[in-house]
């Protein structure tokens, strides 16, 4: 049997682990077409108090992550060539569709979750983690970011979401956002399904969807529509 796609997070709060990604169909692949191991970095503290965090040089609040016990807490790391070391946060550059398939092709990540105002740069500076972030917005640690990026990993590995079919759905509609859904009952809330979609007709019901994502994006992500008008021509 081949090895399982593997991710190493190093937390403060392993305990959060694997948290939603124990549920559903994520959790039903733990263990079997994905591995999940989590390193506290208070191990690799070196007093007896454990201690992992310091004040900020220049003042300032807040505390930051020692960057010598967060090396160590790397040096454990066996099988850190097996793929891309990533740093969640928020000053990274912004997670897309294309890292995550990239992400999901490589055997091994190693994540990085940060607390307080973050870690100490030359640790940044030694490791040159892939700094990557979810959002426009700033999280409490860094575990959360993590499950985003794993959760959205975790379904494009192949087997994960049962049919690939859906998949290949997707990158049909590379670029634009969902059309709209619809499942029984036909008539609801005074509401009645499109008829196109209880017609049979594939072909017809492609340009509808498609035309229908068109008009999604258009509306509201201006940004997205551009980049998809310059790509058409
Ligand atoms: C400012 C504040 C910089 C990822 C906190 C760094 C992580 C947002 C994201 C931090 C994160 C994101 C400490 C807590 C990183 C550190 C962590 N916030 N948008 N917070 O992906």
């Amino acid at each position: 049997m081949k090895k399982p796609w593997k991710v190493t997070v190093l937390t403060l709060f392993p305990e959060m682990f694997p948290g939603p990604l124990g549920q559903s169909i994520s959790g039903k692949a733990l263990g079997h077409q994905w591995d999940l191991e989590t390193i506290q970095i208070r191990d690799f503290a070196g007093d007896k108090h454990k201690t992992v965090d310091d004040t900020s040089f220049g003042g300032g609040p807040g505390m930051v992550i020692r960057a010598d016990v967060l090396d160590k807490a790397l040096d454990s790391v066996t099988d850190l060539s097996g793929g891309p070391l990533i740093y969640l946060t928020p000053r990274g550059c912004p997670l897309t569709q294309n890292m995550v398939k990239e992400f999901a092709s490589m055997p091994h990540l190693t994540l990085i979750c940060g607390r307080y105002e973050g870690i100490d740069e030359r640790l940044l500076q030694k490791r040159k983690p892939l700094e990557v972030s979810i959002g426009d917005y700033v999280l409490s640690g860094g575990e959360l970011g993590a499950m985003v990026l794993m959760d959205a990993c975790v379904r494009v590995l192949p087997g994960v979401m049962g049919s690939d079919a859906s998949l290949e759905e997707e990158s049909f509609q590379d670029g634009l956002l969902e059309y709209p859904h619809y499942t029984r009952p036909q008539s609801w809330d005074g509401q009645d399904v499109p008829e196109v979609l209880t017609s049979g007709h594939h072909e017809k019901i492609r340009v509808w969807r498609r035309a229908q994502a068109e008009k999604i994006t258009a509306e509201r992500r201006p940004d997205l529509w551009a980049k998809y008008v310059e790509k058409k021509k």
